[in-house]
């Protein structure tokens, strides 16, 4: 190695290759991983971390869960992709499976979230030309201020968020943006006869974990039952046991008349998404009007029927349940000791901290670049909110562990 040349550590030689030749469109911690297992990471110089952000919920099952690696795997050496231009022998089983486990007569299989909440905007407008009798390309969609379903052009048309859709116009018009865990505005929107659906997020999770108050769900729901609308719940992240029930609509009864799944739904494996619905809203959908190459695929299949297998074995949203509140009355502890930690707040294991900057210009990225040195990987959002959301296989053992992590790293930031 010529002397001018510093030894470059693998982690200086993995970020430099991204910052060279990959698009800049993220601004990573400069942590570069290479192995999970569990509620766990390693990073390439061998650096043990717990994993707090589980990649925004896909990984609720922990990282390589051994069943998911091993339907993966199975399936893998036999068929992985068929198109929907025929038949296969894992679609119809995957079908099955994932509609009576959420309770829906039908699915519709999609890649990423996005996809799914696209395919979710095209039912409601397709069901309220068909059935609503909406006039044709008047149907319009509801959507709340702060919301987060994706990055597509029509998704971030209905964006509050300067970042995600600035610069990116002309934008998809019939989207109409009311403020958040506020019904009489829901009620007035709805007032217009041709709102074809109202989509919303149980919790807003990338607006920082905002958790509606006890009965929004249940009354938005009834508000748009009354005027013949489709309530749409956004489950991409909140589902999947993460807030410590199946879905966080189960925390009031609301059965959603579309409901959108992604990210754990195959644990974090491979993209797999879906969109459910009863016959009178998915049958609006003739055949050759929606599609994907790669929906449904049998790989896709047979990781998400694992993936949900593991959810029901494991109990996983008693445990998050649980582990939720002990974490939160942990947290509670931190805002009471330290000035600068605001609040806490969350459902199951999908919480946040908010952190006030302190006077020196520190925000909550520095806290999250001393919780990484302290073997906790952790994401701010927003600027002052650090969303703390380990994979759901957590122990109360692990749990407690990363309080400790916690409280030393904000003492440190202190
Ligand atoms: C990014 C946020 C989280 C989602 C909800 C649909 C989607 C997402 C409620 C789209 C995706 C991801 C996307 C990722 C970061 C992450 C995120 F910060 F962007 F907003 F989780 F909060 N509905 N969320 O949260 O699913 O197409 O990505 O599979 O784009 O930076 P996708």
């Amino acid at each position: 190695m010529p002397a001018t040349h510093h030894k470059e550590t693998r982690s200086q030689h993995a970020i430099q290759l991204e910052d060279r030749f990959g698009a800049h469109n993220y601004h990573p911690l400069p942590v570069v991983l290479e192995r999970g297992e569990g509620v766990f990471l390693w990073d390439v110089e061998g650096k043990r971390y717990y994993d707090f952000l589980s990649a925004y919920s896909a990984v609720n099952q922990g990282h390589c869960h051994p069943h998911i690696i091993g339907a993966l795997t199975k399936q893998a050496g036999k068929l992985t992709l068929t198109s929907r231009a025929f038949f296969n022998d894992v679609l119809g089983v995957y079908e099955e499976h994932v509609a009576k486990f959420f309770g829906y007569d039908k699915v519709l299989p999609m890649n990423t979230g996005a996809e799914a909440v696209e395919t979710a905007l095209k039912l409601a407008r397709k069901w309220g030309y068909k059935k609503k009798g909406i006039p044709r390309d008047q149907a319009r969609i509801v959507v709340c201020a702060g919301n987060f379903h994706g990055r597509t052009i029509s998704i971030i048309s209905a964006s509050t968020d300067p970042d995600a859709r600035g610069d990116y116009g002309p934008y998809t018009p019939g989207i109409d943006v009311i403020p958040y865990d506020n019904i009489p505005a829901l009620q007035r929107a709805l007032e217009h006869p041709h709102v074809a659906a109202f989509l919303v997020e149980p919790i807003q999770g990338e607006a920082g974990v905002m958790v509606p108050r006890t009965g929004y769900l249940k009354e938005a729901y009834e508000a748009c039952k009354a005027r013949n609308v489709l309530f749409m719940a956004d489950e991409v992240q909140t589902g999947i046991a993460r807030t410590g029930k199946l879905l966080a609509c189960d925390h009031e009864g609301v059965r959603p008349d579309v409901l959108i799944l992604g990210k754990a739904l195959s644990g974090g494996v491979l993209p797999v998404s879906a969109v459910l619905a009863d016959d009178d809203v998915m049958l609006t959908i003739k055949p050759g009007e929606h599609g994907s190459t790669f929906g449904g695929n049998p790989l896709a299949c047979r990781v998400g029927i694992a993936a949900l297998e593991v959810v029901k074995d494991e109990k996983l949203a008693d445990n998050a349940e649980h582990l939720g509140s002990v974490f939160r009355a942990e947290m509670q502890k931190l805002v009471k000791e330290f000035d600068f930690v605001k609040l806490v707040r969350g459902k199951g294991l999908l919480n946040a901290v908010v952190i006030e900057p302190r006077n020196d210009g520190r925000t909550a990225w520095d806290l999250c670049l001393i919780l990484a040195q302290n073997g906790l990987l952790a994401k701010p959002t927003h600027g002052d909110i650090i969303r703390l959301a380990p994979p759901l296989v957590i122990n109360e053992e692990q749990l407690m562990a990363c309080c400790r992590i916690i409280h030393d790293s904000v003492k440190a930031f202190a």
